[in-house]
């Protein structure tokens, strides 16, 4: 048994539906066989309830005599990881049109960030709770662990079993399943003594892209699915070049990617594709107008978390951009020991570029992106290294045994740079002065006060 006291965080953000409480108000779940039903969850679910006694363990006991382990949101009561109560939560939104790529982009990144932060960074990155990340597992199998067969992930649902629902009042309310990982500096992390104060949980959310979509009942109070952005201190923005006309004219050039045949072309085939109705830039700009409603912000105001541009599937627009591929992560000393650090100056550099590059062909997009927050980033990314191509059923697929992902780690661990203080090590300062160091230029703290 543990020796020493649990520490809780003093305010605990529920990853379901994000409500804040403080920890003393966390509510138990029974064990007992017979306490079955709950007010908000129905009858299969057991009971919850803000225990009166606890064991000699401190596990609190439930009506019927049962020492208890789980614990759940006093709001929506559903089950939350232990962690939530121990390490603060950042929120994460992975934003884009329909058939951008969030769904690959989320498990390659979740799927590198597993192996490259415990030995490049020292810093554990686990599921939190491995039956809420059971979707995200089996994303993650069939992207890299399906050999040599053809597997696709499928298109995520409006609806289904990517969704709880909880009654609210009178009012059923559907909320979106969240991914929680727990991110804990390891034993020889330069920061392992202050682990309590550095670790994070990291709270993430698979949309389908309509639900994105300025269009009406893509977001409603009884279907509040993208209303983890209220409480997001980094967002993801998928640009999907081969939903972009400039960017699709040239890329004919020299890419053979399915994705890039014009409609009339996948006719003659007899195949089909989906793309979005709407632009990028309107997508973004619902995007906007969501955050500024949740947040309470004006319309002047700009978003002060991180804003990365992830301009997706690079592995077809590569011969766009005239960068030698530069090492992100370099070495550096720290307190006499050789660490591994993030190198803000070169992702500044490949930022710069990226957004040259969609300055020509998407002037509009890079306004709307920069009107809406007052540090962006722009980061390319190929979630799987190569061209999907058509299995039997006309449905486009890759092999994992060609997967190989480019720069799909950088954008989480830049934003975990920026926004966990202590977590991973980075170089900054000037080019010609750069200075390893364990404390990023966080963003500004951002005002929850006047949140409703
Ligand atoms: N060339 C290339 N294609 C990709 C890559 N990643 C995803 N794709 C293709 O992009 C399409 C959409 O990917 P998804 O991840 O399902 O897109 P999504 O944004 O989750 O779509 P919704 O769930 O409908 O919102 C798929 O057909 C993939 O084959 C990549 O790295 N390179
Ligand atoms: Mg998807």
């Amino acid at each position: 048994m543990s020796q020493s006291k649990r520490k809780l965080i003093k305010n605990v953000v529920c990853p379901h539906c994000w409500t804040s409480f403080p920890p003393e108000a966390t509510l138990w779940i029974a064990e007992a066989p017979n306490l079955y039903g709950d007010r908000k969850l129905g009858e299969n679910e057991p009971l919850r309830f803000l225990p009166t006694e606890f064991d000699e363990r401190g596990f609190a006991v439930d009506p019927s005599g049962y020492s208890c382990k789980d614990y759940a949101c006093p709001h929506c009561h559903l089950r939350l990881p232990q962690g939530a109560l121990e390490a603060p939560a950042i929120f994460m939104s992975i934003v884009g049109a329909p058939s951008s790529g969030k769904s690959y982009y989320l498990s390659s990144s979740t799927f590198t960030l597993r192996s490259l932060l415990p030995r490049d960074f020292m810093v554990g990155f686990t599921d939190a709770d491995s039956e809420m990340n059971r979707r995200i597992r089996e994303y993650e199998s069939k992207q890299f662990f399906g050999g040599d067969e053809l597997t696709y992930l499928e298109k995520t649902q409006e609806t289904g079993d990517s969704y709880d629902t909880v009654m609210i009042g009178e009012q059923a309310v559907i909320l979106p399943k969240p991914f929680v990982f727990s991110a804990i500096p390891a034993a020889d992390h330069p920061n392992s003594a202050a682990a309590e104060t550095v670790a994070r949980t990291v709270c993430l959310y698979d949309n389908a892209g309509e639900s994105y979509l300025p269009q009406k009942g893509a977001d409603s109070s009884a279907y509040p699915v993208t209303r983890h952005l209220g409480q997001s201190r980094c967002i993801f923005f998928l640009f999907d070049p081969t939903q972009d006309a400039h960017f699709l004219r040239e890329c004919r050039n020299f890419s053979n990617d399915p994705q890039i045949l014009s409609s009339e072309e996948l006719k003659a085939m007899g195949k089909n594709l989906r793309k979005s109705p709407q632009r990028q830039e309107a997508v973004l700009n619902e995007m906007a107008k969501r955050v500024r409603i949740h947040r309470r912000m004006k319309n002047t105001e700009r978003y002060d978390g991180i804003f990365v541009v992830i301009v997706c599937k690079y592995d077809i627009w590569k011969p766009l951009i005239n960068v030698p591929k530069p090492n992100l992560i370099s070495k550096g000393n720290y307190k006499d020991r050789e660490y591994n650090f993030l190198n803000m100056n070169r992702v500044k550099a490949l930022s710069a570029a990226v957004r040259e590059l969609l300055m020509q062909k998407t002037p509009e997009f890079v306004a709307v992106a920069e009107g809406f927050a007052s540090d962006v980033v722009y980061l390319p990314v190929s979630s799987c290294g190569c061209s999907p191509i058509f299995d039997q059923n006309d449905v486009l697929g890759f092999r994992a045994n060609e997967i190989q992902p480019i720069w799909a780690e950088i954008p989480m661990l830049y934003a975990l740079a920026r926004t966990a203080p202590g977590l991973i090590p980075i170089v900054q300062g000037k080019p010609d002065e750069e200075k390893p160091t364990l404390v990023a230029n966080p963003p500004r703290k951002l005002d929850f006060t006047k949140r409703q």
